[in-house]
Order: C-alpha cells, then sequence, then structure tokens
C-alpha cells in the first residue's frame, strides 16, 4: 500500500485535535495542552469536514510545546567531553530553552499542517488548489492570514514556498497564477512546505504516491534520510553523512512498469543547515560522499533531506521559475521606481525568507514579472528554478529538521506520519 492510501485510512479515524506527535516523545500534558478557546463538539449536518483551525497558542495555553524525537549520537568521541565541559555545554542548552521552543512551535504547526492535509490529497486534485490547503492551514496556526495587517509580516508565518514536484521534477516546483496542473494517480509528488516562528524555520518533506509500484522508490529514501539522521553529529564530517546516505539509498531497487531501476541519489541536491530568516546558512549536506571535511557543530539547525531517482541522478534547472529569496539588505537600493518599490515590498513582507510569485499576487503586486525579472538579473535577489531530472523518469525526497543539542540530537520536526 502506497502511503498516501495509508495516511487516508489513519486519518479517517483521527479528530482534528488529535496529538500530531509521535508516542512516546510527546511531553505535553492533558492540561498544557488545550482545545481552542470558543471550540464545541456540536456536530453539524455537513458533509465536509469541520476546518475549526485556530493559532496554535489556543491549544497550547501555558505556550510549551512538545520535543521531537530525541536521539543519542552514536559517535564515541561526542561522549568524550569532561565533566566540566559537558556542563558548559548542559548551561548553555539551557540557556536556549526558549529558543528550542520557538522551534518547537513552528514543528509542532508543520505536524498539524501535515495531518490536516495529507489525507486530502488525492488525484485529479489541481496544484493550487494543494498549495492553497497547505499554506492557509499555516497562516491560521501562525496567526499571519493577512501580512498586509501584521507589524511585521516576518515574525512568523510561511517559512518557504510550498515545493510540490511530481516525478522528474525533485525540487522547487510551486504553480505560478493560472498553473492548471492537476495531480494524477500515476504521480510521485514531494510536498515541502516550512512553517517559521520568529525566524526559527522548520523544512519538512515527504512523497505523495498512490499506485504502489513506487512503494520501494519511497521506502529508499525514507530509509536513506533516516540514515543521515542517525549519521548526523557534533563534529561529524559532512562527506561521512554523505557516504552513508549514499550506501542505503544504492541498496533498493524499484520496478515500475516491468523495469528494473536501481535507486540513485541526485548527486547535486543537498541538506543544509538552517539560520534565522534563512533556509540555507552555508552548510551542505552531501547525500553521497563528496569528501567535503566540514563538520557539523553544537547548537546548529539541519534540515536533513535526501532524493533518489530512477533517472540520472543528476538534476538540472528547468522551467519556469516561481521560488526567490534575497541573500541580504546591505545594497543601495535600485534607482528605476517600479523596481525600487517592489524591492521595498519583498523587504517588508519576507526579509530573507524565501518566497514565490503567488505570495505577491497575494499581497496586491500582481503585475511583477518584469521588476522581478530585473532584480535578479541585477542581483538583489536569487532565483530558484525547478530542479530537474531526465525526461520519464521518478524522484522521492524525505527531510526532517534536526537539533544538535550538547549530548544528544532532536529530530524536531518528527510526527506518526513520517
Ligand atoms: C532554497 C529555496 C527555497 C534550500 C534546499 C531545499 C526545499 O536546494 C544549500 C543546500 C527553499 C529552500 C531552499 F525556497 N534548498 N530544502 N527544501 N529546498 S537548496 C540548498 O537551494 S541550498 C541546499
Ligand atoms: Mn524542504
Ligand atoms: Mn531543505
Amino acid at each position: 500500500m502506497s502511503d498516501a492510501t495509508e495516511a487516508n485510512k489513519v486519518e479517517k479515524t483521527k479528530t482534528e485535535t488529535a496529538e500530531a506527535v509521535p508516542q512516546g516523545t510527546a511531553k505535553t500534558t492533558e492540561s498544557n495542552e488545550a482545545k481552542p478557546e470558543g471550540s464545541s463538539d456540536k456536530k453539524k449536518k455537513k458533509k465536509k469536514k469541520r476546518t475549526n483551525i485556530s493559532k496554535i497558542e489556543n491549544y497550547f495555553p501555558k505556550g510549551i510545546y512538545p520535543e521531537g524525537e530525541w536521539m543519542d549520537y552514536h559517535q564515541d568521541f561526542n561522549l568524550d567531553r569532561t565533566t566540566d565541559e559537558e556542563k558548559r555545554y548542559l548551561q548553555r542548552d539551557l540557556e536556549n530553552q526558549d529558543h528550542w521552543n520557538e522551534v518547537r512551535k513552528a514543528a509542532e504547526i508543520h505536524r498539524r499542517v501535515r495531518k490536516n492535509v495529507e489525507g486530502k490529497i488525492h488525484p485529479g486534485m489541481r496544484l493550487t488548489e494543494i498549495a492553497d490547503l497547505i499554506e492557509n492551514t499555516t497562516r491560521k496556526y501562525t496567526d499571519a492570514e493577512d501580512l498586509t495587517k501584521m507589524e511585521d509580516p516576518t515574525s512568523r508565518g510561511i517559512g518557504f514556498p510550498t515545493g510540490l514536484s511530481i516525478n522528474e521534477i525533485a525540487a522547487h516546483f510551486t504553480p505560478n497564477k493560472g498553473d492548471k496542473t492537476v495531480l494524477r494517480y500515476e504521480d510521485v509528488m514531494k510536498v515541502d512546505f516550512g512553517v517559521q516562528v520568529n525566524g526559527n524555520i522548520i523544512d519538512s518533506a515527504w512523497t505523495v504516491s498512490f499506485d504502489p509500484q513506487y512503494d520501494n522508490l519511497l521506502t529508499a529514501v525514507r530509509e536513506a534520510t533516516n540514515t543521515g539522521i542517525k549519521e548526523a553529529g557534533i563534529d561529524v564530517r559532512l562527506t561521512d553523512i554523505g557516504e552513508a546516505i549514499q550506501e542505503v539509498m544504492e541498496s533498493y531497487e524499484v520496478e515500475i512498469n516491468g523495469e528494473t531501476y536501481g535507486v540513485k541519489p541526485c548527486r547535486n541536491l543537498c541538506g543544509h543547515n538552517i539560520a534565522p530568516w534563512r533556509i540555507h546558512g552555508g552548510k551542505s549536506v552531501p547525500i553521497v560522499k563528496n569528501g567535503d571535511i566540514t563538520k557539523m557543530e553544537e547548537g546548529e539547525h539541519f534540515a536533513i533531506e535526501t532524493f533518489g531517482t530512477t533517472g540520472s541522478g543528476y538534476v538540472t534547472s528547468e522551467g519556469e521559475c516561481s521560488h526567490y529569496a534575497q541573500q541580504d539588505y546591505d545594497y543601495e537600493l535600485p534607482s528605476l521606481p517600479s523596481t525600487k518599490k517592489l524591492l521595498q515590498t519583498i523587504n517588508k513582507n519576507f526579509g530573507t525568507l524565501p518566497f514565490c510569485r503567488r505570495y505577491l499576487d497575494r499581497i496586491g503586486e500582481d503585475d511583477h514579472e518584469i521588476a522581478l525579472n530585473y532584480l535578479v538579473k541585477q542581483g538583489y535577489i536569487q532565483d530558484y528554478p525547478p530542479l530537474v531530472d531526465i525526461p520519464g523518469s521518478y524522484t522521492a525526497q524525505y527531510e526532517h529538521t534536526i537539533l544538535l543539542h550538547p549530548n544528544k540530537k532532536e529530530i524536531v520536526s518528527k510526527g506518526d506520519d513520517y
């Protein structure tokens, strides 16, 4: 059975306010978690399920959010610290509790959003509908429904555009205005969305398929990502993580329409560290052995993601771009008025967070094409076009955000779904 079919079955037995955290990992108690004010259990005679979602604070009146799944570091050198050193590390970790709590808040929203949508994604749906569903649910939980009414629109909300990348498209596709793409039964779709609270971004993704012949592809990639997570740790070399991921990924094969394929990693796609309001903080986590001896460090946030493919294992930039982000602010504004105005709007609403063209449409910048292209050409803004393997290939992705605490790591976005 495919993941999505399984999710459908599970979804039917659960209610809107059900715990969205894995058993044994949630530290929240009943007294911490509550139903939102004004919610009631009276049944409406409507066939459609109610979507009585409100800001996440209403479900957690004490403001303490559940921890993710804890995992020990398995490398010896992580246990090798002196007592004094360890005390200092633990002290620093304690001082960071408010920070970790904000990251967990974003992660709890991510789990709840995906729980709300995974059972609703079905063949025949337009990608715009799926994106709206994910993004509007994120907006409700983060209390960021109307950016124009927020004092600081970058203080909470969507972390980056919802990736809905189908088949040979591995990443960075989201529909632009007018896109009519419809999800089909035979498709393999990566759902990659982000939530941010105070600039703390949760970046997590899974793969949706309906046809069970892709199950081995999905399993290969899920296990490869889990391997990357297990391998991650303070002072671990990035190349060693890539090597472990590659070994697991390549141990799988998948039969599609009578043809057998070895599952390959997309060797030029990577995980990455995450910094405040920055989806990539400068370190890349390879998914093949690449010789990069850079190490992970204490306190870092990483998005561990892997991509597997039946294609060439190498992606290129193809097709119309939807994703954009600005790297820095320290520049002189362009003089051309239309361009200057667009850049100021982007600054106010997204800062350095990635955005897509639909988000510009939504805040009234619907005639942005020329100015946006100019800003990219001039280097103010970076474009992130779709990343695509060879035609006819199938790619899958799984991704989690992890925190490297002093003596253990936390898979903060872990849920009971993946
Ligand atoms: C860029 C733009 C976005 C970061 C990874 C990724 C989706 O491929 C260093 C390593 C959202 C994310 C990103 F709008 N990218 N994670 N989830 N895409 S990346 C990258 O550009 S930079 C990997
Ligand atoms: Mn992602
Ligand atoms: Mn990522």
